[in-house]
């Protein structure tokens, strides 16, 4: 019976291995051999673990690192608490204080440990069930539950403690052969047109300085952005969000005719920081030099989290924060009300 996030078989056994860093027939042997695992099967045979199952499997694998044999550790791991076993979770999955994230990402656990104090049906719930809708191709399911999210927290938890840690997932998944390119566009696709739509339900705001998003050359990840754009908006800034794949050339014109106050440019991927770098950033500061002295370049993005040496390439420039709520922070500090 499925009775937290922590109990939901979505793990094939070669995520597993990669994720515990255990190979797969060890996996398969310790299930055979000691009472420890017992992961559930699809209709096809295939094996699905559970997060607790990979807290175990990792929990097990230390042990074995100190010296134990498997049979110790496994008779061990009966008299184990759930907070000794979560002690053991590699960095990017251990437990933070509630709400705190870990390299731009929520922690799971942190919301896990929201439900297990009876909070509001968690974060972490919703989590894994949007997950879960998207690897069954279930839009109905999936729409209801980022409507329920949206009744339950604000929009920025929404965003960016539930949309984007599925997506993460997703990404992860995708890279790991354990899902599908279908099921990636399948789940931005419904993020997107829900993120749009909670763009057009804000009102329009046409007074105040004005601020542009957009991605670069050849940048198609737009949800990062949007949600910035969406958290702006709500933040009282006038913004025009130009979409993705922006030439240099187009932004020129934009440019000359918006006259913006704030330009603002994301890139997650390094290739996408380089065409910012090369084409984008040139033109920015020929506009800020022709006719535009007071125009602000800012850029932010996945690109300079998982790469931070790409910030000399902006040096003089404005890094606009790790996540979407710095931003709101960051654009008060530029242009006070
Ligand atoms: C959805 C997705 C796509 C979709 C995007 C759809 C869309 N309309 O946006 C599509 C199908 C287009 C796509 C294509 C590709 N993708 Co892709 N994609 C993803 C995925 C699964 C989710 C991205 C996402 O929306 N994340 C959620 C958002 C909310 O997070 P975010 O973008 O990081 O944004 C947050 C912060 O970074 C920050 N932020 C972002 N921008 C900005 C800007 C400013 C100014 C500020 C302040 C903050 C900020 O705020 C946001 C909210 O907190 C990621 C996995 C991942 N780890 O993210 C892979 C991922 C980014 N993609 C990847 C790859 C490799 C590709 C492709 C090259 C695949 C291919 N072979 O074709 C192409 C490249 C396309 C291109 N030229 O741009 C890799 C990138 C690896 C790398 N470092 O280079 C990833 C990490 C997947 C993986 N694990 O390998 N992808």
């Amino acid at each position: 019976m499925i009775e937290s996030a922590l109990d939901f078989p979505v793990y094939s056994i070669k995520a597993v291995a990669h994720m515990a860093g255990i190979t797969e027939p060890t996996l398969r042997a310790w299930e055979k051999r000691y009472n420890i695992l017992a992961p559930q099967r699809t209709e096809s045979g295939h094996r699905r673990y559970t997060k607790r199952d990979i807290y175990r499997i990792i929990w097990l694998k230390h042990r074995l690192e100190e010296g134990m044999s498997i049979s110790q550790a496994s008779t061990l791991l009966l008299t184990q608490s759930e907070t000794n076993l979560l002690d053991s979770l590699p960095l990017e999955l251990k437990t933070t204080p509630k709400g705190r994230k870990t390299n731009g990402r929520r922690s799971p656990n942190a919301a896990i440990e929201a439900t297990q104090n009876n909070e509001v049906r968690s974060l972490a719930v919703l989590i894994q069930e949007l997950l879960k809708s998207f690897l069954d191709f279930d839009e109905l399911r999936a729409d209801q539950l980022i409507a329920e999210a949206i009744g339950l927290y604000s929009p920025e938890a929404v965003c960016i403690d539930i949309i984007q840690p599925v997506l993460i997932e997703i990404g992860q998944l995708w890279m790991l052969n354990e899902t599908t390119v279908a099921t990636e566009h399948f789940a931005s696709n419904i993020c997107r047109t829900r993120l749009n739509s909670m763009l057009d339900s804000l009102p329009i705001v046409k007074d105040g300085p004005l601020l542009l998003t957009a991605c670069g050359p050849y940048e198609f990840h737009e949800i990062g952005i949007i949600i910035t754009t969406l958290f702006l908006r709500r933040h009282g800034r006038r913004v025009i969000h130009l979409g993705q794949n922006v030439p240099a050339v187009d932004l020129e014109k934009d440019l000359r005719r918006l006259k913006p106050t704030l330009v603002i440019f994301s890139a997650a991927r390094t290739e996408s920081a380089l065409m910012l770098n090369q084409e984008i950033k040139p033109t920015i500061e020929q506009v800020r030099a022709n006719f535009l002295p007071e125009l602000i370049f800012a850029y932010g993005g996945r690109a300079f989290i998982e790469e931070p040496t790409l910030h000399t390439l902006f040096a003089g420039h404005t890094y606009f924060g790790d996540d979407a709520r710095q931003s709101v922070a960051l654009v008060d500090q530029l242009l006070p009300r």
